[in-house]
C-alpha cells in the first residue's frame, strides 16, 4: 500500500477569479475553502456548509480542508462575549462534522493574521513574488502608525535607515504600505483603517505571550473535546512572520511553543497545520525535525520556500528553492505518511504572479498559475522520492 499527499488548492469561493474547474485541471482532487460570506464569530450553519459543498462535489472534487473557522478576537483577549463565541465555535465544528468535513484549520496570531510588506515583488525573471522587507515594515511601525514606544524594538540603525526609507517614498507608495500591512490579505477576514487599527491594538494592553498562550489553552480545552467526539482534527496554522510585531504577541512560531500546547491539550484531535513558508522564516526551525517530532498531529500541509536574508527581509521563492529543503520535507512527509498509515492533504501555499497572471486581477499568493507550477513541481518531487524508496526496498 502506497500513501501520498493528497492534492488540493484554496479556493476563495464563487468570487475567486480561479474557478473550481482551473484547480481541477491543475492536478487536484480537492479544495481547501471557508464560508467568507460568515461573518466572524457566528456559527456556519449546516444549509449553507452543504451547499458549498455540493457546489464543489458538483465539479468533481471535495471539500476536503476548512481553512479557516477564524478566531473571533473577544477570544483571543478574553473580553466581552468570548464565551459565547467559543460555544458558536463548537456549534461550527458540529455541523462541519455532520456535513463530512473533518479538518478544520485556525490560527491564533492577534490581529493581523499573515503579514508583507510588498505584494509584488519583482524577481528577475518578472514574475512577482509577496515580501517582507524589514525596514519597511519599522517604517510603517514608526511613522505610519506612530505605535507608543515603538522606538523600543528596533536598534538605533535601524531606526534611522527606516527614517530614510520613508523619507524617499512618494506619499501613494506610504499609503501602498499600509494598505499592505492593515487592509488584509486574501483568508485574513480582517481588514482595518488606521484609526481602527490603533484602537484594536490597544485591546491587547496587558496581554502578553503568557498570556495570550492561557487564552489559547482555555479555547483548547474548551473546543477539542467537541472535536474529538465528532473525528474533527483542528490544525493550528503558525505565526507568519513567526515572531512577534507590532508589540502584538505571537505564540505558535517555534517547535518549543507547539510542544507547550499539545502538552497541555494532548488529544489527537489537536493538531497542527505544517506551514513551511511560516515557519521556514526563523532559521532557529528545524522543519525536518519539526515533521518528525509532530508527526501524530500533522493533518494539513502548506508547502512553499521562502528565502531570508541576515536583516530579516525575506521573499517568497520558488516551491523547490530558497531556504526550505523541499526535498527533504517531502521525504519526510512520505515516511511520516506510511507509518500513520495516511494520506494527508496538502496545498501549495502561495505562488508567483507569472505569465498571464500578471495581466489578470490575483489575489495576492493565490493566482492560478504560480500555484500550478508549485503543484506541479511536488507532485513530481513526491511522486520521484515514493518510487525511488519503493525501488530501493
Ligand atoms: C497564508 C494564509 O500562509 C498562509 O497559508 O496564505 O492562508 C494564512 O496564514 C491563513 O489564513 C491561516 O489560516
Ligand atoms: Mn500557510
Amino acid at each position: 500500500m502506497t500513501f501520498s499527499m493528497t492534492h488540493t488548492m484554496r479556493w476563495y469561493g464563487p468570487q475567486d477569479p480561479v474557478s473550481l474547474n482551473d484547480i481541477r485541471q491543475a492536478g487536484c482532487v480537492g479544495v481547501v475553502t471557508a464560508l467568507h460570506h460568515i461573518p466572524n464569530g457566528e456559527i456556519w450553519p449546516v444549509e449553507e456548509i452543504q451547499k458549498r459543498k455540493l457546489e464543489i462535489e458538483s465539479s468533481g472534487m471535495e471539500w476536503l480542508v476548512v481553512e479557516s473557522v477564524p478566531i473571533h478576537e473577544a477570544i483571543k483577549t478574553q473580553s466581552n462575549g468570548f464565551e459565547k463565541y467559543i460555544e458558536n465555535y463548537k456549534q461550527s465544528i458540529r455541523n462541519l462534522s455532520e456535513c463530512g468535513i473533518y479538518v478544520i484549520t485556525y490560527n491564533f496570531m492577534p490581529v493581523l493574521d499573515w503579514t508583507r510588506t510588498d505584494l509584488s515583488y519583482t524577481l528577475p525573471n518578472g514574475s512577482k513574488a509577496l515580501r517582507f522587507e524589514r525596514l519597511a515594515f519599522i517604517a510603517f511601525d514608526l511613522f505610519i502608525l506612530q505605535r507608543v514606544n515603538a522606538n523600543l524594538d528596533y536598534s538605533v540603525s535601524e531606526i534611522e535607515q527606516a527614517k530614510q526609507k520613508f523619507e524617499e517614498m512618494s506619499e501613494q507608495e506610504q499609503k501602498l504600505l499600509e494598505r499592505n500591512i492593515i487592509a488584509g490579505l486574501p483568508g485574513s477576514e480582517e481588514s482595518f483603517t488606521i484609526e481602527q487599527f490603533r484602537d484594536i491594538l490597544n485591546t491587547y494592553q496587558g496581554i502578553d505571550a503568557n498570556k495570550l498562550r492561557d487564552h489559547l489553552i482555555y479555547f483548547l480545552e474548551k473546543i477539542i473535546p467537541t472535536a474529538e467526539a465528532c473525528g474533527v482534527k483542528m490544525v493550528i496554522h503558525p505565526d507568519d512572520p513567526p515572531y512577534p510585531i507590532l508589540g502584538l504577541p505571537r505564540v505558535v512560531s517555534t517547535a518549543s511553543d507547539l510542544k507547550y500546547l499539545f502538552h497541555k491539550v494532548p488529544s489527537l484531535s489537536n493538531g497542527l497545520c505544517f506551514c513551511t513558508g511560516s515557519f521556514g522564516v526563523r532559521p532557529d526551525n528545524y522543519l525536518v525535525e519539526i515533521i518528525f517530532q509532530f508527526s501524530e498531529r500533522i493533518n494539513f500541509l502548506h508547502l512553499r520556500s521562502t528565502k531570508r536574508n541576515a536583516i530579516g527581509d525575506f521573499y517568497e521563492d520558488n516551491h523547490l528553492e530558497g531556504d526550505v529543503d523541499m526535498f527533504r520535507i517531502v521525504k519526510a512527509i512520505i515516511e511520516v505518511m506510511h507509518k500513520r498509515q495516511v494520506n494527508i492533504p496538502m496545498r501549495p501555499d502561495h505562488g508567483h504572479q507569472m505569465l498571464d497572471d500578471l495581466k489578470k486581477h490575483t489575489n495576492p499568493g493565490y493566482s492560478a498559475i504560480g500555484r500550478l507550477k508549485g503543484l506541479a513541481e511536488l507532485r513530481g518531487l513526491e511522486m520521484g522520492i515514493s518510487r525511488s524508496l519503493i525501488n530501493s526496498k
